[in-house]
């Protein structure tokens, strides 16, 4: 039986988000009654909805009003509608049991019970789109036939799973030096540390700063030494300079969106006035994809994509009618609300509807509004690079990840979550984002950890590792200006070095859980309610998960808590970690507990009859892969546990010598 069935309407834009062929029903399609503007569905009082990828809010989706327009949003407040993904999958849960994925790339409005409490109503801007429902028997069969169907996950290269150091701020090859140095004097582990805007020439991609990195690709060579990977950003807009070779190849060869006259777009981003590249044409796509090779010759081995909504600080057109705006209120008697008229005129120059309204893409010979494509300009970035890694590095994984997406970019890298703040409350959102991003494909994220913008407090830190011990990405990031926050900047850098150090010890479980869920089309992260489907309890949980197949994970995440309310859903054995060599574990019953949980501690749960492979760790990846393998078990009779090993970089991920099977007798 086809549990997925696919309706048309109008004539859709092709997305790529789908790789299964699946046939087009006629006919009415069911549970969502098409009115005119709008799909409706009517909701039960018990029925929930899970999904929608990297969003605001609870696990449980219902009672918000979302859109998918990838968005520029520095202020993740659950007062917003949309951040930098647009991720139209999700499922309802009650009554009735159905997946629903909309594949349309202009903005769509997601109101889960906002408007009435009792009604999701969705409402694109134009009838041409393609609508797949899906049904399952389970929660998880849904979200694995959903997920066969969009394609397998992005894998990256193992050592991008090692503990990764980024800050927007540093200036020079001394500052990197000085932070690994900081790492390694303090026995902290670190494989990674990204380079933000700084590292470039002004601001130019697939330039370095000869000033500042005079001999970049030695550098690289002295860090590599050191264990350590450069990870560099690479922004979306293309700095506009004559003898820049990207821009006037670009120019040269009519790769930018286009004004509707056909003259190229111009906008401002970091580098000042830049063009766009029109990634949602295939030779342009081809043609940014190769400009990362500048950097991979120079024993660059990761990126990420930045600003690729894309972020527009302002457009050349808009500035100049702005600024004639307010030369004519010059010298004017203004009141309270032109005032208020005079500073939105200012603010809204950045990201402005109308300047994305006046951009044009050539998709391979079709001239299409960026309206029309908007959420789909990120994911074709990251594409871009995905398609020619293949090409330029066909032995070895390339790791990237993306701020802008849509579902089918996770074919081709990972996210991060982009600018949160250093709040107690964005811990939580990213607990819960998890999820919903692997319900959308997207495995390989994390969240700025210690929080990106504001200033930091220790013991957030300490407590937003003890979850990114967990997260696939385990990146600390923060903004330029806020509170220090690398691990040794703060008192207790023995607890640091302890929590970090833990990352490394579980990696035999931590990677091997990543892989099996990219190669099954599966949950790394589950929600309680999926794995418990019969637990009316557990489907009130929004801040535990369950981590692969053994463990569940439940974090601190309020200030001076000294511990949390734990829900148990079944017997679970509690392991409380001080480090790798100080384990302490408590075997506890199905049911409701409060467990104290230090500071400088990380507490999870086996599941029965489950496994956890470790090692002591190291300081780094190629350090701890060299350790004995022992396990942590709950197992009362025999159990066993797939364990998936392979060099880190080798792409024959199916080859069945990379399993091993560890077992376990009591
Ligand atoms: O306008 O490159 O989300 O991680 O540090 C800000 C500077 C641009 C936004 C990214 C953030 C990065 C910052 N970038």
């Amino acid at each position: 039986m086809n549990k997925i069935r696919k309706y048309r309407i109008g004539n859709p834009i092709q997305t790529d988000a789908v790789v299964e062929k699946i046939a087009i029903q006629k006919g009415k399609i069911p549970y969502l009654k098409k009115e005119e503007k709008s799909f409706v569905y009517q909701l039960n009082a018990e029925d929930r909805i899970y999904g929608l990828g990297e969003n605001v809010r609870g696990i449980n989706k219902r009672g918000w009003i979302y859109e998918s327009n990838c968005a520029d949003q520095p202020n993740h407040t659950e007062t917003q509608h949309s951040l930098y993904g647009a991720h139209n999958f999700f499922v309802v849960e009650g009554k009735e049991r159905f997946g629903v994925f909309i594949d349309y790339p202009g903005k769509l409005v997601l109101d889960m019970g906002y408007t009435r409490m009792d009604e999701i109503r969705i409402t694109p801007e134009d009838w041409n789109l393609d609508v797949y429902i899906i049904e399952g028997k389970e929660i998880l069969d849904i979200i694995k036939e959903f997920r066969t169907m969009i394609g397998r996950s992005y894998i990256p290269p193992k050592w991008a799973f090692g503990y990764t150091q980024s800050r927007w701020g540093y200036q020079s090859e001394e500052d990197i030096r000085n932070v690994v140095k900081g790492y390694r004097e303090n026995g902290i582990p670190l494989d990674n540390v990204c380079m933000d805007i700084d590292y470039m020439e002004r601001f130019k991609d697939f330039t370095i700063n000869q000033e500042t990195f005079p001999k970049f690709p030695e550098f690289v060579k002295e860090m590599e030494k050191e264990h350590i990977h450069l990870v560099p950003i690479i922004d979306a807009g293309v700095k506009i300079e004559e003898g820049y070779e990207t821009y006037e190849e670009g120019v040269e060869k009519g790769y930018f969106c286009k004004e509707k006259d056909g003259s190229n777009f111009v906008g401002a981003v970091w580098p000042g006035r830049v063009h766009f590249p029109d990634f949602l044409n295939s030779n342009a796509r081809k043609w940014f994809g190769h400009q990362y090779k500048i950097l991979l010759d120079q024993g660059i081995e990761g990126f990420w994509n930045d600003m690729n909504e894309p972020a527009i600080f302002y457009s050349d057109k808009n500035l100049d009618a702005v600024m004639k705006k307010i030369k004519k209120m010059d010298n004017r008697d203004m009141d309270m609300w032109e005032v208020f008229g005079f500073r939105d005129l200012v603010n809204g120059l950045a990201n402005n509807p109308e300047d994305y309204a006046s951009i044009y893409h050539n998709m391979d010979g079709k001239k299409v509004c960026h309206d029309k494509v908007h959420n789909l300009y990120g994911y074709n970035m990251t594409r871009a690079a995905g398609e020619a890694f293949e090409e330029l590095e066909p032995e070895k994984r390339v790791l990237i990840y993306s701020r802008a997406s849509y579902i089918g970019m996770h074919r081709y890298g990972g996210t991060w979550m982009g600018d949160n703040q250093s709040w107690w409350s964005h811990l939580l959102m990213n607990l819960q984002m998890l999820p919903s991003m692997n319900m959308c494909g997207f495995l390989y994220t994390g969240a700025d950890l210690g929080g990106f913008g504001a200033d930091t407090t220790e013991d957030l830190v300490l407590r937003w590792m003890a979850l990114g011990v967990f997260t696939p990405l385990m990146r600390n990031h923060a903004a330029i200006g806020t509170r220090e926050q690398e691990a040794y900047q703060f008192i207790h850098k023995e607890a640091f070095k302890n929590i970090i150090g833990i990352r490394y010890g579980l990696m035999p479980y931590l990677y091997s859980e990543y892989m099996k869920a990219a190669l099954r089309n599966e949950m790394l992260f589950t929600p309680l309610a999926f794995a418990y489907p019969k637990d009316e309890q557990a489907a009130k949980v929004e801040d535990q998960l369950l981590l692969g197949e053994s463990i569940m994970i439940a974090p601190v995440y309020t200030q001076n808590a000294e511990g949390r309310y734990v829900y148990l859903p079944e017997k679970m054995k509690l392991v409380r970690m001080k480090s790798m060599t100080d384990i302490k574990t408590e075997v506890l019953e199905k049911g409701h507990y409060y467990v104290d949980i230090a500071l400088d501690e990380v507490v999870f749960f086996i599941r029965p009859e489950k496994i956890v492979p470790y090692t002591v760790g190291g300081q780094y990846m190629e350090e701890a892969e060299k350790q004995e393998l022992k396990t942590l078990d709950f197992v009362t009779k025999t159990a066993e546990y797939e364990l998936y090993e392979d060099d880190g970089y080798e792409k024959d991920y199916e080859n069945p010598k990379h399993y091993r099977t560890i077992k376990v007798e009591a």
